[in-house]
């Protein structure tokens, strides 16, 4: 496998990987109790045009980063699954647009799932990691977390927030480019909530600023910078193809090494300003 040039695999990030959310017209989704469910409006109806985003990593590299500020002055800000803010700010800002979930997340911990007022700042999206380019039938039967009951509650709970289910199959479509673009053989696993979510806002961005996925001076085996659980796997990767993922992210990056060494930042393009 070849690597290809940073511009050829934007291309190809780009045209082969397809961002949507569950829509009420997704079999097996098209039923009237669905319909109740699922959002009236797309997300990108929701967001609108979005000029510069930041997509905040949980590594516990932010600790005294004093990004905070930085952070803040995005048009939009991404977290991850239980990421706080509050008591954090100095660090990680307290801007939340989007927060991007996982399935085990809001199925294993529901009940503060539902409870936290963490959960209910900005657009949630869940995904569940789905059997290799299965179809969303097959997805549905057999999904790795039963989240489905969980979303409904909390969608019962609070309506007015807007809440997706991304589509699995841009998992898959994103791994295969990992795949293509490694010279070892990748665990098939599905990326992380972290590289997900750099894509999702690369389609919705003019500009994208990655804090901490490629980690700077601050680097830690500290796994969350809010919590103080030790484990190397968390920067490297166990389930997810995480040091993969950070190797294709530094290969398309616009920014300097400086701005990795001293801030952890990565400057990624929006799709819409990427020209194949
Ligand atoms: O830890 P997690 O990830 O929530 O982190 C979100 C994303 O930040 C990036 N990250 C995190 C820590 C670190 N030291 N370096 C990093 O680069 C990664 O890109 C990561 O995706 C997940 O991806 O959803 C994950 O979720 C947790 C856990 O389920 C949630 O935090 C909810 O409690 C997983 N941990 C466990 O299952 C124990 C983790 O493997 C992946």
């Amino acid at each position: 496998a070849a690597k290809l040039s940073p511009e050829k695999l934007l291309c190809q990030l780009r045209d082969r990987v397809n961002v949507t959310m569950i829509q009420g017209l997704d079999g097996p989704f098209d039923t009237s109790e669905w319909q109740q469910y699922l959002p009236g409006k797309s997300l990108n109806e929701t967001v609108g045009r979005l000029g510069r985003c930041a997509v905040v990593s949980s590594a516990g590299s932010l600790k005294s980063s004093h990004l905070g500020q930085e952070i803040d002055s995005h048009d939009a800000v991404l977290r991850f699954n239980g990421a706080p803010v509050k008591g954090f700010q100095e660090d990680v800002g307290q801007k939340t647009t989007i927060r991007l979930v996982n399935s085990q997340l809001i199925t294993v911990e529901e009940q503060q799932f539902l409870r936290e007022a963490l959960y209910n700042t900005g657009i949630l999206i869940v995904w569940d990691p789905a059997p290799y380019h299965a179809e969303i039938h097959e997805w549905y039967r057999k999904p790795d977390y039963n989240f489905f009951e969980s979303y409904k509650s909390y969608r019962s709970i609070h309506p007015e927030q807007p809440f997706y289910i991304l589509n699995p199959k841009m998992q898959w479509q994103l791994w295969d480019i990992l795949q293509e673009n490694s010279l070892e053989h990748i665990q098939p696993n599905p990326p992380s909530s972290g590289m997900l979510g750099i894509v999702i806002m690369m389609t919705l961005c003019d500009e994208v600023h990655v804090y901490e996925f490629l980690p700077s001076k601050r680097q830690t085996d500290i796994c969350h910078y809010y919590q103080k659980f030790h484990d190397r796997a968390c920067t490297m990767g166990a389930y997810h193809p995480l040091l993969f993922e950070k190797n294709l992210v530094k290969h398309i990056n616009q920014g300097t090494d400086e701005d990795i060494y001293t801030r952890g930042k990565v400057t990624l393009p929006g799709f819409r300003n990427v020209h194949c």
